[in-house]
């Protein structure tokens, strides 16, 4: 997978992307990735990269042309590159998108600053608008680096085993059951029978029921949206059962 990353601040990718799994993949040549100044297409004297709005207004707005000719030059080596723009007007991002653009062989990931860019670089240049949540940051690029992220881990190898992308929250709409690890007793607090048990039918049962029960708290919108097994539904209905109980026993 290539990630071509169209941003005023290159320098920004640097060291996120020396460590760990990130560092291994482009070792492997799982992923490469090619940071583009913006600025070096902007060849007046000054490469200036921004302007004021037409109509008035606070702020700065990126020129069409740096974006433009950046982009056609990528297009020119590989016409099929993928142009996604990270804005908060974009498609609220979440493991499904990441899994489409997992698919893809070359991303463009354009980083948007100041008021974001002219509106005509949507019209001639981006395939897909992507937003990783409802507030504002000062640039597009870290954005961009949870993309790259979130996508590459996705691809085959990149992982230690693919398998453990499959166990992922929200690869089957769930939240993650806990996780616990040595010691067995932490300042009174004990694991779980059960993971010390070794019955692994036991386990998984368990795991099953202890992510139905953190997503039907904490995330009750992601649940709906789950297609649940009839073991899981039983188990849905277990915990209910189960709170009714303790619900009574605490009178509330
Ligand atoms: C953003 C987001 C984001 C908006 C103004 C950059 C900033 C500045 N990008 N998801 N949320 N971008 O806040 O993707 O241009």
């Amino acid at each position: 997978m290539k990630f071509d990353i169209l941003t005023l601040f290159p320098k920004m990718f640097v060291s996120p992307l020396e460590e760990s799994i990130l560092a291994r993949a482009i070792e492997k040549g799982l992923i490469q990735i090619r940071t583009i100044n913006l600025r070096d297409f902007a060849w007046d004297k000054h490469h200036v990269v921004d302007d004021t709005p037409y109509g008035g207004g606070q702020g700065m707005v990126m020129k069409v042309e740096p974006i433009a000719r950046a982009i056609e030059w990528i297009k020119s080596q590989d016409p099929v590159a993928w142009t996604v723009y990270l804005t908060p007007q974009g498609k609220p991002l979440n493991q499904e998108i990441l899994q489409q653009l997992s698919l893809r062989s070359h991303l463009i990931l354009l980083c948007g600053r100041y008021e974001g860019v002219d509106e005509r670089v949507r019209d001639l240049y981006v395939d897909e608008e992507i937003s990783i949540g409802d507030y504002v940051l000062t640039g597009g690029e870290l954005a961009a680096m949870v993309v790259i992220d979130a996508v590459s881990r996705l691809l085959p190898g990149v992982l230690g085993s693919d398998r453990s992308a499959k166990e992922d929250s929200f690869f089957n709409s769930l939240l993650e059951y806990p996780q616990y690890t040595r010691p067995s007793e932490f300042r009174g607090v004990s694991v779980p029978e059960v993971l010390l048990s070794g019955n692994h039918e036991a386990i998984s049962r368990w795991r099953r029921k202890e992510a139905l029960r953190r997503t039907a708290l904490r995330r009750p919108d992601l649940l709906s949206k789950a297609n649940l097994s009839e073991e899981e539904k039983k188990l849905l209905g277990e915990i209910f059962q189960e709170n009714q109980v303790k619900e009574g026993r605490d009178g509330v």
